[in-house]
Parts: structure tokens; C-alpha cells; sequence
């Protein structure tokens, strides 16, 4: 038998009836046993354990018991040093007890030394198996974020974090996982807002974030443990909507120009109507008429704040200009219909034109 299987330590697993009993090998006569060669697996012992104590954990043998009469004594932290007497072996039979509840949080692990008569000291670990007896904390009952208005989904706002003093790296206990309960107000969408279950980050998830119209989102969360099916914990983020430059307060949030794609210069002169469709029903109010200059551009046709989410409609009276060129059109006048969602973006919606077609795109 080779010195290394011969150092190798019996864990002997029985039914509960008869619980774990640790064996020691015979000693190697003429072999100096290194102290790692008694390398045992860990001994589990689970927290919170309701007794009655002491309870028996496992029973230490030395295969000498049989030979001559063998007496146990243990060592270390939890046994003879802080915190003392949690663990006892019963000196006679060598059963190793446990006399009080664990706590996994205070101590996850002891290592006591069990020496006796006829062997070398041999190091037993105690495992603290977790239970999940702790909830997700927040580190902040309220987080602060700020965000700009026109932010693009994806935009990172912030990152909260809860901790959780159970076990995260061999169990779920301490694994957290973060959701949103609720945003308030709930428009122009009631998901606003998306946060990263993994790692906490909250960032922007749908377009239309307007101070003016929200200045502030309040988010309520939560941490759940057992990766977010377990223990919970709620908290509060307070998002701030900050609102462009104010610089550009001057300019239009609509604008458009005319471009005559036949000479490449821009169309003057052209008369350029605004219309908005009234719910409910088919109806277009006019709201603005202009006349594009030697630029081919008009004055804003609504004024920065003036827009309101809704349908618009631009009618560009093209006949009426090419016929002050002399031509003819194929099309009376030209319509773009268009849509705001988001009354804070700037929107320009320029108009290519010739006798024969036009092409529209919107601009920036
Ligand atoms: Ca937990
Ligand atoms: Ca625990």
C-alpha cells in the first residue's frame, strides 16, 4: 500500500441512525506523516440548529480503540479558545457534540484539533451550513439619480445595491437580484426605467423623458433574495429629469426648408401651411402659414414649448411656386404627415422638390 493511500482518511457516512464516524488510518511505522496528508472533508453542521443539545455531529475512531483504551480531546476556536465549549468530544467514545446553536453570519467555519492517546493530532473543520435567515438591506433607504431629458434607451442613470449577509457563493441565500415594483408617474410610459437584475444599474428604457413634462420619476424597488424569489427588501429612487440647454430656448422646435433639386438652390417664395389633426375624429386645424426666404427657410412654425404631442400636418403649395417659374407641376401641392412624441426634440422636416417628384426625411 502506498504511504499516500495509506494516509488517507476514512469518512464513513451511515444512515442517521447511526451518524458520521470519523476513522483514523493505522500509522505508518518509519513514515513521518506530514500534517496536510490528514487533509479530512469538511464536517457540515447547520446553523440555527433547535437541539436538543448537545447534539452529536460525528464520532472520531482511531482504529487502536480495539488494541488498547483510547481517550479524545479537542482544541481551537469553539472548543477550548473563543468561543469556548460550542464544540466537546466525549472522551471515552469520541463523539464530537455541538452545545448551541450556530450562527453562519458570526462564524462560518471552526477548526478544531482532536488529539488523543495513541495518534497525532488531526485537524477537523466545521462547516457552517447557511440558512437563508437574513434579508436583502439597501445600503440607502433613497437613491438620487439625475438624467437628461432625450435621453436614448440604455442612457445609465444610476446603481443601488443591497446587501445580504447569507451565503451567496454555495448558495442562492445571499444571491440578490433587483426589479422594479413601480414608477410614479407612470407616463408618457409606465416603463420608463429598466434596472439591471444583476448588478443594480438603473438606465433608461423607453425615449421621451421631458422635463417639462416629468421633472421627477420616483421608482420603487426591490432586492430579493434566491436571486430575487426569496427575502425582499424595498427602497426608493428619486430620478431628476433635467432639461436641455437653455440656450436653445430661442429656436423653433419645428422647422423645415425647401430645396429645388432642379437648379440645387433653395426654394423661395413658397407658401408652407401647418395643420394639426383634432381628436376625434378627421378634422385638421390650421395653425401657422409661412413663406420659405431667399434660403429657402421660414420662421419656426412652432415655437419651442408650442409643441404638443399629436398628428401635424405640412402642406407645401408647389404649384403655385413652379408655376411663378414657368413650369408646370405634376403634383398640385405636396402633404407630409408626421407625428410628436416628444413635444421637448427638435424636429426639421426638409421638402426636396422638382416638377416630377419631391422626397422628405426628417432632419436634425
Ligand atoms: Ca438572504
Ligand atoms: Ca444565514
Amino acid at each position: 500500500m502506498s504511504p499516500c493511500t495509506f494516509a488517507l482518511l476514512l469518512l464513513l457516512l451511515l444512515p442517521d441512525t447511526a451518524p458520521n464516524v470519523l476513522t483514523f488510518p493505522k500509522p505508518s511505522h518509519g513514515l513521518r506523516r506530514q500534517k496536510r496528508d490528514w487533509v479530512i472533508p469538511p464536517i457540515n453542521c447547520p446553523e440555527n440548529d433547535r437541539g436538543p443539545f448537545p447534539k452529536k455531529v460525528v464520532q472520531i475512531k482511531s482504529n487502536k480503540d480495539k488494541e488498547i483504551k483510547v481517550f479524545y480531546s479537542i482544541t481551537g476556536q469553539g472548543a477550548d479558545s473563543y468561543p469556548v465549549g460550542v464544540f466537546t468530544i466525549e472522551r471515552e467514545t469520541g463523539w464530537l457534540e455541538v452545545t448551541k446553536p450556530l450562527d453562519r453570519e458570526e462564524i462560518d467555519k471552526y477548526i478544531v484539533t482532536n488529539g488523543q492517546s495513541v495518534e497525532d493530532p488531526m485537524e477537523i473543520i466545521i462547516t457552517v451550513v447557511d440558512q437563508n435567515d437574513n434579508a436583502p438591506v439597501f445600503t440607502e433607504a433613497v437613491f438620487h439619480g439625475t438624467v437628461l431629458e432625450g435621453a436614448e434607451p440604455g442612457t445609465p442613470v444610476l446603481q443601488v445595491l443591497a446587501t445580504d449577509a447569507d451565503d451567496a457563493v454555495n448558495s442562492k441565500n445571499g444571491a440578490v437580484a433587483y426589479s422594479i415594483l413601480r414608477q410614479r408617474p407612470d407616463h408618457p410610459q409606465p416603463h420608463m426605467f429598466a434596472i439591471n437584475s444583476n448588478t443594480g444599474v438603473i438606465s433608461v428604457a423607453t425615449a421621451g423623458l421631458v422635463a417639462q413634462v416629468v421633472p421627477e420619476y420616483t421608482l420603487e424597488i426591490q432586492a430579493a433574495d434566491l436571486e430575487g424569489y426569496g427575502l425582499q427588501a424595498t427602497a426608493t429612487v428619486l430620478i431628476k429629469v433635467q432639461a436641455e440647454g437653455m440656450s436653445e430656448t430661442g429656436n423653433g422646435s419645428l422647422t423645415t426648408h425647401v430645396l429645388n433639386t432642379v437648379t440645387g438652390l433653395p426654394a423661395s417664395s413658397l407658401t408652407v401651411r401647418l395643420a394639426q389633426l383634432q381628436e376625434p375624429g378627421p378634422q385638421w386645424t390650421e395653425l401657422v402659414e409661412r413663406w420659405t426666404d431667399h434660403d429657402g427657410r421660414c420662421p419656426p412654425l412652432l415655437a419651442s414649448g408650442q409643441a404638443k404631442a399629436g398628428t401635424y400636418k405640412l402642406r407645401f403649395e408647389t404649384a403655385a411656386y413652379w408655376q411663378g417659374l414657368g413650369h408646370t407641376s405634376f403634383y398640385p401641392f405636396v402633404e407630409v404627415v408626421f407625428t410628436i412624441t416628444d413635444p421637448a426634440q427638435k424636429l426639421h422636416i426638409p421638402l426636396l422638390i422638382s416638377p416630377y417628384s419631391y422626397t422628405t426625411y426628417r432632419g436634425s
